[in-house]
Order: C-alpha cells, then sequence, then structure tokens
C-alpha cells in the first residue's frame, strides 16, 4: 500500500460513492467527468461535466475523478467552471451551438468550438497554469455533414484557429486528448492544465496529427498522442484516444477484433515511447486504466475478449457507446497510467 497519493489522481466511481465521500475527501478533487448518468445533484463547489454517453459493460453510472491535492480554489469565467490547487487546473466548458450565427463564413460548431478553447486559453494566461495537458472532446453527431463539411472537420477548424490566434504550437507540442460524439447536446469539454510543462509523445507507427493529409479535412487535428507529466511523486500519463491507425490511414474497417487488437498495438508502441522519457521505464498495458468509446454496443463483448486476452486479469476498462470521429473506426481506447517516482 502507498502511503500517500500521487500529486494527480484520476479514480473511477459511482455517482453516489462521489457524494458520499467524507468532506475532506470531496475537497481534494479538483474536478470529475461522469458518463451514463440522467441527472447529478447541483454541485456548487466541484467542476462536473456529465457526458450523456450509455455505458456498456454495467447499467452504473461512472465518474472519472481527478484529485489534487493543497489548497484548493474554483471559480467560473464566461462559460468555464473550474477548480485548482498550486499545481494543476481542472476546468469543464458546455457550449450550444444554437448560440451561434448561421450567416457566417464559420459554421455555428466551428464557432462555439474556437469560444470554448479561446475560453480555455483566456482563463488559463489569466490564472497562470501555461499548459494544457490534456483535454476531452464531446461534439454531437459527430460524423454528420453540414455546411458542406463533416463535424468532425469543422470542430477541427475552430480548435486550430482558436490555437493559432493564443500563440500556441499546433505542430509537435499539443495536448493529449480525445473527440467522440454522441447523439445530440451542447458542445462538451473538459481539460486538466498545469504550472509545469508535460512532455508530449507521438507515436512512431502512426504519423502526427497536425500532418494528416488533406482528404481528412482542410485543418488537422491538433493533439499529441501522449503527454507525460512529472508533478513532485509521481508520472502520470495521459495516453490520447487511439484508433485502428497507422501511418494516416484506417486499418481493418469491417473487422472490430483485428481494430481492437491494432489500437493496442498504438498503445504499445506510445507506452515503449513514454518509457524512454520516465524517470522509470514502468508503464504497461497491464498498468492503465482504460476507457473504450464503442460504435456499437453489439461489438461490446468481442472488444472485452480482446482487451482482457491481451492486457490480462488485471484490465480495468470502462466502455461508452460513442462515434468516432472517422466513419470506418470502430473503437477508441483512452487511457491513463501513473508511477510514483523518484522515492
Ligand atoms: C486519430 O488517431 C483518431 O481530434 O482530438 C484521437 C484522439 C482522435 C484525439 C482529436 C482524434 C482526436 O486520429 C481520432
Amino acid at each position: 500500500m502507498r502511503d500517500y497519493l500521487p500529486v494527480l489522481h484520476g479514480e473511477n466511481m459511482s455517482i453516489a460513492e462521489f457524494f458520499q465521500q467524507p468532506a475532506q475527501r470531496r475537497n481534494s478533487v479538483l474536478g470529475a467527468v461522469c458518463f451514463s448518468v440522467s441527472g447529478m445533484p447541483a454541485e456548487l463547489e466541484i467542476p462536473c461535466l456529465r457526458v450523456p454517453m450509455r455505458r456498456l459493460d454495467t447499467a452504473e453510472a461512472v465518474c472519472e475523478v481527478w484529485r489534487g491535492s493543497r489548497q484548493m480554489k474554483q471559480g467560473k469565467c464566461g462559460d468555464i467552471h473550474y477548480r485548482h490547487d498550486d499545481g494543476l487546473l481542472f476546468g469543464v466548458i458546455v457550449l450550444s451551438e444554437t448560440l451561434f450565427q448561421t450567416d457566417t463564413d464559420k459554421t455555428p460548431l466551428q464557432q462555439a468550438t474556437e469560444s470554448a478553447y479561446r475560453q480555455i486559453f483566456e482563463l488559463l494566461d489569466r490564472e497562470n497554469f501555461p499548459y494544457l495537458i490534456r483535454i476531452w472532446n464531446y461534439i454531437a453527431d459527430i460524423n454528420a455533414l453540414s455546411f458542406g463539411l463533416e463535424r468532425y472537420q469543422q470542430f477541427n477548424r475552430g480548435r486550430q484557429d482558436a490555437f493559432i490566434a493564443h500563440g500556441r504550437d499546433v505542430a509537435g507540442n499539443a495536448p493529449a486528448a480525445c473527440a467522440l460524439g454522441y447523439v445530440e447536446g451542447p458542445l462538451t469539454i473538459a481539460f486538466l492544465a498545469g504550472t509545469v510543462a508535460p512532455l508530449n509523445i507521438e507515436n512512431p507507427r502512426q504519423i502526427s496529427a497536425c500532418l494528416y493529409p488533406p482528404q481528412y479535412g482542410p485543418r488537422s487535428p491538433t493533439f499529441s498522442r501522449a503527454s507525460l507529466v512529472t508533478l513532485n511523486r509521481a508520472e502520470v500519463l495521459f495516453v490520447s484516444g487511439t484508433a485502428s491507425i497507422v501511418g494516416h490511414a484506417t486499418l481493418h474497417p469491417h473487422d472490430v477484433a483485428a481494430q481492437t487488437r491494432e489500437t493496442l498495438t498504438n498503445i504499445g508502441a506510445v507506452l515503449s515511447e513514454a518509457n524512454r522519457h520516465a524517470a522509470q521505464p514502468g508503464f504497461d498495458l497491464a498498468g492503465l486504466s482504460y476507457k473504450v468509446y464503442v460504435r456499437h454496443p453489439a461489438d461490446q463483448a468481442l472488444i472485452h475478449a480482446e482487451l482482457a486476452r491481451c492486457v490480462g486479469d488485471s484490465l480495468k476498462a470502462v466502455y461508452l457507446q460513442a462515434d468516432v470521429c472517422r466513419q470506418d473506426l470502430l473503437l477508441e481506447i483512452e487511457a491513463t497510467g501513473m508511477l510514483a517516482s523518484g522515492l
């Protein structure tokens, strides 16, 4: 048993467990992302994001809770609700596209995305948390075509414009991320930022997303394959949403088991890269905590069987029904891992 918690700590719990924590323990929560919940009690202090995706492995709702340490401060800034300690800031933003005009050259989703990211960067500048470490993007109807462009590609335009407007790197030093779709609802984003620069990691099996050829849209996605952040006593690895992509191409378009294996091979390659930079090269598939986004609920059992076979008995995974940002991708997997270091 460890006798301390790392500075940043992620864990999954039920909504009931979340709200029944002793006050002192609840006070260490930076924020939470809750899936499969129908409603949530009003929570004044802690930013909680409700993502309307159905959980597939059990009926129970799940909260991914991020903990910090020491003194917490929270606030609201525009559409963002945030909370931070002296090293980490967690924020959530929910923005409806219907607030934006349709008569300009930017689509409503593109404008909403640009606004959300601009608000995030303004907050990070103001609160002095310069480094975006990890960002979770949830977008309604992500594969639909509107205004002549797939909605994921509209999102990519707004995101890249905001990065550029704030002088942020779009090629080589972007945060870890994921981008998933659900049926309908506002643009829904959660993010973690810090005061110490994370190390952003690429996957040698995949072209960097910033170099995807134009067939995937007029603007590249802005994310790296993982980010590694070292906070005094722990190294935390955020593996971005990862899919069955090699080079830039989707492999095994109609074979969900093969896509699962290819995705794990990609995650394995990212772990090898992370281990080249980590203080202790201890990241492995068995030690990660997974979130698996599944396009067709009927595929969940097969995906789980492949994952359990490759990862082993210790597999910790939550399965959610979601649309993935390319029509031919049947799943996307993200993961986090933590190692105590320097002790
Ligand atoms: C991919 O590798 C799959 O647009 O932020 C994964 C992670 C994906 C993040 C994003 C997209 C994003 O291209 C899709």
